[in-house]
């Protein structure tokens, strides 16, 4: 390996653990592409997040990054010292220097997608994030999230690995980054309050409280619980899509980095869904045991739908009766199974495996399992 990949890999695995693993599993033709593209829109995020540095600095280097990229030996020292992924800034030169070898192809992917999301987080940061109707909603997640869908996808055309209908089928590629991004923002709910950031739409948390702080006081207990499963309910919408993309994704080393975030986001839901904990506690997280059942499991798709299947009735089962929103969910917890019978047929029987593996132990890695099933003990004992 090459000083300037073994640099770049460094910086991957310096600012995510468990992906960076995922991007490495990557078929040698995509890995270094998908790696810059991560790192790139993990700079470009670092700036947009950082709330010390003057938006009169930070809009213009939102704008230009896209330029900024092309820049040989550029860095960025304006960060300041608690910002997390600070590092990849002040040696953001050595991405650069990776990202000059790749294939035109992939250089030009990445800079318009960099173009298209730089725009929009300058816009937001200009007009500050007003998250006021779903359809806002929707459009912030487009740019930060949705965006990064797209791009991969036509990555994944372009090399011949996929099929041109994976570039072509926006609308899936962009619930995909939708569905994660959905996922986390409901998780952070109280990181983010704390950092004022304020990404919950006012059309579903304004029927619960006057103001979203007021969702924390402990008298508004119900009404918190009410709203935070709206926010589940409002993210499942996109699942339907995301299993169809995933049953487009015909490379292997393709489909698992791609479904291995998916599976890992409905047990999230999961976890988040009638939890109060999101509003006391940050940090929720799924166990670490049931992250590597996951991505031991999250290998085609009538595994991945036995997955959302799984889950889909965990999360219907945790729905309290009293919810507004109890019918809805049940409704499209009822559709996810819907599709996935039609559709995926062997997934019945996937199922019925991870279901023993996890009650029993009795199928692959009996450790995981017995993690798994820790875990479910521990949830449902939460909120019981
Ligand atoms: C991602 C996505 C990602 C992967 C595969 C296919 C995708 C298709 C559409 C959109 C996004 C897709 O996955 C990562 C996953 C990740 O970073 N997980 C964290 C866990 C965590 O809790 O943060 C980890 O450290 O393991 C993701 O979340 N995003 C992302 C960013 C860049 C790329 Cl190239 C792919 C971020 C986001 C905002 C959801 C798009």
């Amino acid at each position: 390996m090459t000083i300037t990949k073994e640099k770049i890999y460094h910086h991957l695995t310096m600012t995510s653990r468990s992906f960076a693993a995922v991007i490495q599993d990557l078929d040698e033709e995509l890995k270094d592409p998908i790696c810059l593209f991560y790192l790139i829109l993990r700079g470009l995020d670092t700036i947009e997040d950082d709330m010390s540095i003057d938006l009169d600095i930070k809009i213009p280097y939102l704008k230009k990054f896209h330029e900024i990229i092309y820049q040989k030996g550029w860095n960025f020292t304006k960060n300041g010292p608690n910002e997390k992924d600070r590092q990849l800034l002040v040696e953001f030169d050595t991405v650069i220097d990776a990202f000059l070898c790749l294939k035109p192809a992939y250089q030009t992917i990445i800079a318009d997608i960099t173009k298209q999301m730089g725009d929009g987080m300058a816009h937001y940061a200009t007009a500050g994030i007003n998250v006021e109707t779903n359809a806002d909603y929707d459009e912030y997640c487009h740019y930060v999230a949705g965006l990064v869908g797209l791009g991969l996808s036509e990555m994944f055309s372009a090399c011949g690995f996929e099929s041109p209908m994976v570039a072509k089928r926006k609308d899936l590629s962009n619930s995909m980054g939708l569905f994660l991004q959905k996922t986390n923002i409901a998780r952070d709910f109280l990181e983010d309050l704390r950092d004022k950031r304020f990404f919950w739409p006012k059309e579903i948390w304004g029927r619960y409280a006057d103001r979203m702080e007021d969702l924390i006081k402990p008298e508004n207990q119900a009404k918190a619980l009410h709203c935070l499963d709206h926010m589940v309910f409002n993210a499942m919408s996109h699942i339907k899509d995301v299993l169809e993309y995933l049953s487009m994704i015909k490379n292997q080393s393709c489909f698992k980095f791609c479904a291995i975030p998916q599976v890992m986001a409905i047990a999230t839901l999961t976890l988040v869904h009638n939890n109060y904990k999101i509003y006391t506690h940050e940090n929720i997280k799924i166990r670490k045991g049931e992250t590597v059942w996951l991505m031991k499991e999250a290998v085609d798709i009538d595994t991945v739908a036995a997955i959302f299947r799984y889950y889909a009735r965990l999360l219907n089962n945790k729905t309290n009766p009293l919810d507004p929103h109890f019918i809805d969910i049940g409704v499209l917890c009822g559709e996810i199974e819907q599709v996935c019978v039609e559709r995926y047929p062997n997934s019945t029987e996937q199922l019925a495996r991870l279901n023993a593996g996890v009650l029993g132990g009795s199928t692959g890695s009996t450790l995981a399992a017995a993690a798994v099933v820790a875990g479910a003990v521990a949830f449902s004992s939460t909120f019981a």
